[in-house]
């Protein structure tokens, strides 16, 4: 049964008269299921939010529905703008209405198990945001299956080196491979650095000599290596660390120069080793260590190059094509689309200082690193600290295989966005949360009502 879509007076309305269905079989009805789902704007996005049962306050939250049932959508019009609500795979469509408060509706029936989507149809709205599922049935097994969590915390750095003299360090890696997350119901074969995307964050003191042991697990089914770019020595490490599944190869290098560095995987084609995770910082910090902050982030970015198209389910393959061509489906912080949105959350109070260690592995995009609604109060340009920052600065410039810190102090109470503000990039996952908490200051920013 095909119906179309009509306005309702009150959307909580679920008794409906007959000249409004399309099959005019029986006299009236009562939908089996109702949604609300209310426009916004939020995360930057259009979105639609679930309102009231197990959808209440979900973006673009995901109806489950029984195979053969009538259900009803109510759109709420949060925004203003004009909108309405489809589902083509029911040949369903509400009316588009614009106005705070105006509504619609579009009732259907589903028919068998499957997947499907509703959206707004009015151009761009779909592209902005406006999209979430309709999952008829049992949901497919994949969908419903965990997978494996293989990002890194942004709050997951070691202790300042603070005071002490030079030493001897030593750091052990493990280079796996790993079906993990990479998106909601979307998997990718990553190769790691220690199970975490970036690996870990390696700090040290400028004159320390450092022992780097690299094993491989004997479970890969590539050769892994590493190069630090903080490594002054044949390949920065890569030459004599080719090491082979199951085996383990080692080099001891000092650390000359102060400063951020990246670390990654050089093994042919070195391009695909990276994108696939293999990417790390090392931080060689000055005899005296940074100057003491409230809070640390350790945040790196990179992209993906799958077969499949952005936002296909299930799991996904690598195309080397699209590498070589420079053509990434995704772009991601810290190893997922939601690992700085949803699985880490990083916090600050009003009056902190917020220092982000933010490196880019790429292997390919330059990132325009930003922080919507904050000013880097400095910027160690480069990852360089024996320079003197560059003050008061929007959006910086991190280079594929470069890194930069920056520090502010966070003012105003919110939820700050991080992004390369090559903003496209957005839409294909590149996005993290800085919470902030505390009394808003007034003559700092001030809403009006
Ligand atoms: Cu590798």
């Amino acid at each position: 049964m095909k119906v179309s879509a009509f306005i309702l007076s009150a959307v909580l309305l679920v008794f409906i008269s007959a000249p409004a269905l399309a099959s005019g079989e029986g006299s009236d009805y009562r939908a089996e299921m109702t949604f609300t789902l209310r426009t916004a704007v939020a995360e930057g996005k259009l979105v639609y939010i679930g309102q009231g049962g197990e959808i209440d306050g979900k973006i673009n939250p995901t109806l489950a529905v029984p195979e053969n049932t009538l259900v009803q959508i109510n759109m709420l019009n949060g925004d203003g703008a004009l909108h309405d609500v489809v589902a083509e795979a029911f040949d369903a469509r509400s009316d588009r209405v614009s106005g705070q408060g105006s509504s619609s509706v579009m009732i259907f029936r589903t028919g068998k198990a499957g997947e499907f989507f509703y959206w707004c149809s009015v151009p761009g709205h779909r592209a902005a945001g406006m999209q979430g599922r309709i999952v008829v049935g049992e949901p497919r097994a994949e969908a419903g299956a965990k997978s494996l969590d293989l990002t890194h915390s942004p709050m997951g750095l070691p202790p300042a080196i603070g005071g002490r003299d030079a030493g001897h360090v030593n750091v052990n890696l493990e280079t796996t491979e790993k079906v993990g997350h990479l998106a909601d119901g979307t998997r990718y074969k990553f190769w790691t650095f220690n199970d975490q995307i970036p690996g870990p964050f390696v700090r040290v003191r400028q004159g320390d000599r450092v022992t780097v042991k690299l094993h491989n697990d004997k479970t890969s089914t590539m050769i892994h290596s590493v190069d630090f770019h903080a490594v002054t020595g044949p390949g920065g490490g890569a030459e004599v660390t080719q090491v082979a599944p199951g085996k383990t190869e080692s080099f001891t290098f000092r650390a000359l120069k102060p400063g951020l560095y990246v670390y990654h995987c050089a093994t042919p084609m070195v391009a695909h080793h990276i994108t696939n995770g293999m990417y790390g910082l090392i931080l060689v910090e000055p005899p005296g260590g940074l100057p003491e902050v409230d809070k640390e982030f350790y945040v790196m970015q990179g992209e993906l190059y799958t077969a499949e198209s952005h936002g296909q389910r299930g799991e996904l393959s690598f195309s080397l094509e699209k590498m070589l061509d420079e053509q990434p489906e995704y772009y991601i912080f810290n190893g997922a689309t939601d690992a700085l949105t949803q699985t880490h959350r990083m916090e600050a109070k009003v009056g902190e200082t917020v220092r982000i260690f933010f490196g880019v592995g790429g292997p390919n995009a330059t990132s325009s690193f930003h922080v919507i609604g904050e000013i880097f109060d400095r910027v160690y340009h480069e990852g360089s600290l024996s320079s003197e920052p560059l003050k008061d600065v929007q959006t910086t410039t991190v280079a594929p295989g470069g890194a930069t810190m920056v520090e502010f102090e966070v003012d105003y109470p919110g939820r700050y966005l991080l992004v390369d503000h090559a903003l496209s990039r957005m839409e294909r996952g590149l996005a993290g949360f800085l919470h902030v908490s505390g009394e808003p200051d007034h003559d700092i920013f001030e809403p009006h009502d």
